[in-house]
């Protein structure tokens, strides 16, 4: 089977990482077409040492043999052609937030629940950056020990910003705070505000990794809380997990489940100062766990720090593997 892709929001940060990371694993693809917003028609991208020309995304541009779209655009624009394209017969996997909770769309990280991309209808949602990273470290501690209770705090950076983010930090850094991104100067400071304010009081990030994690470890029963944070750093986020199970576990056995874990590299060895750090975790595809302790302030608890690039295990990555997932499907 000869497969056609198309990356849309090519030019984007994330779209351009989707480029990147379809060469780095060699994507069997025939044909490759990238498109953008009207500003970006003409620009040239590469992609396995080929030039491709970007085009200007309309109801049109799927009329062609298209099996499989990346979309990280944005949610509008995913939520206008995302449908078009599906109604064409092409499988969108959807990096923004404008499906993810769809009853009837599947929210899928490849390591944790590739088996949900089987009831796809056309779509397939990506989760956003912060919960992929999670799940899955959480996914074999669940399966094993059974999760109560997950209180999620996150340090990230402003790359999930775009480049609008990376622009007040590096701005910031030089004295001069443009704020394009965020309400106050990110460099020096750190922001307990990602995305917008609910009525509940959480945060819009708050609520999708809650929302993200119990769809995707299909456990509903899930007591979660998360606050999320915005930190002054370039890339890749940091979190702190606090779980709760309800089993009692040995710690070498954590330690041992998450090493054996598929994605997940420990980073553990805190006599040698050996932990996952933003900076190492950058450029790389894996989810780097560490700080493995027992809360002792609960029965059965446990603390982890787990790091990834969000951009691309968060995003890119993650998109690219769920396409892979669907080369067998394809008719
Ligand atoms: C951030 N998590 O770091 C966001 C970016 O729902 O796909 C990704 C937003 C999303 O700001």
């Amino acid at each position: 089977k000869k497969i056609n892709i198309a990356v849309v929001g090519a030019t984007g940060m994330v779209g351009r990482t989707f480029l990147k990371v379809l060469e780095e694993r060699d994507f069997p693809y025939e044909n490759l077409y990238v498109f953008a917003s009207k500003k970006s028609v003409g620009q040239k991208l590469t992609c396995k040492g080929k030039e491709f020309t970007v085009e200007e995304l309309t109801e049109n541009s799927f009329d062609r043999a298209i099996d499989i779209a990346l979309f990280s655009a944005g949610g509008d624009i995913s939520k206008r052609f995302a449908p078009i394209a599906a109604s064409k017969g092409v499988i969108v996997v959807d990096n923004s937030s404008a499906w993810r909770m769809e009853k009837d769309i599947p929210l899928v990280v490849p390591e944790v629940n590739p088996e949900d991309i089987k009831w796809h209808k056309g779509i397939i949602a990506n989760p956003n950056c912060s919960t992929i990273q999670a799940v899955v470290a959480l996914k074999p501690l669940h399966d094993q020990y059974k999760i109560k209770r997950i209180v999620y705090s996150t340090y990230q950076a402003v790359s999930g910003s775009g480049v609008k983010g990376v622009a007040d930090l590096e701005e910031g850094l030089k004295g001069n705070d443009i704020l394009s991104a965020y309400p106050h100067p990110i460099a020096g400071n750190c922001l307990p505000h990602i995305d917008v304010f609910l009525e509940n009081g959480y945060t819009k990030e708050e609520m999708k990794m809650i929302n993200e994690t119990k769809k995707i470890l299909n456990d509903y029963n899930l007591k979660i809380t998360a606050t999320t944070v915005r930190v002054p750093v370039k890339n890749s986020h940091s979190e702190s997990i606090n779980i709760e199970f309800e089993k009692p576990f040995e710690l070498e056995d954590v330690k041992s489940i998450l090493k054996n874990a598929p994605g997940v590299i420990l980073q553990d060895d805190v006599a040698n100062n050996i932990y996952p750090l933003a900076r190492s975790a950058t450029g790389t595809d894996e989810v780097y766990v560490g700080r493995i302790r027992r809360d002792f302030s609960l029965e059965n608890g446990l603390n982890l720090w787990v790091v990834a690039d969000n951009i691309r295990k968060g995003a890119a990555t993650n998109t690219i593997q769920i396409a892979e997932l669907l080369i067998p499907t394809l008719k």
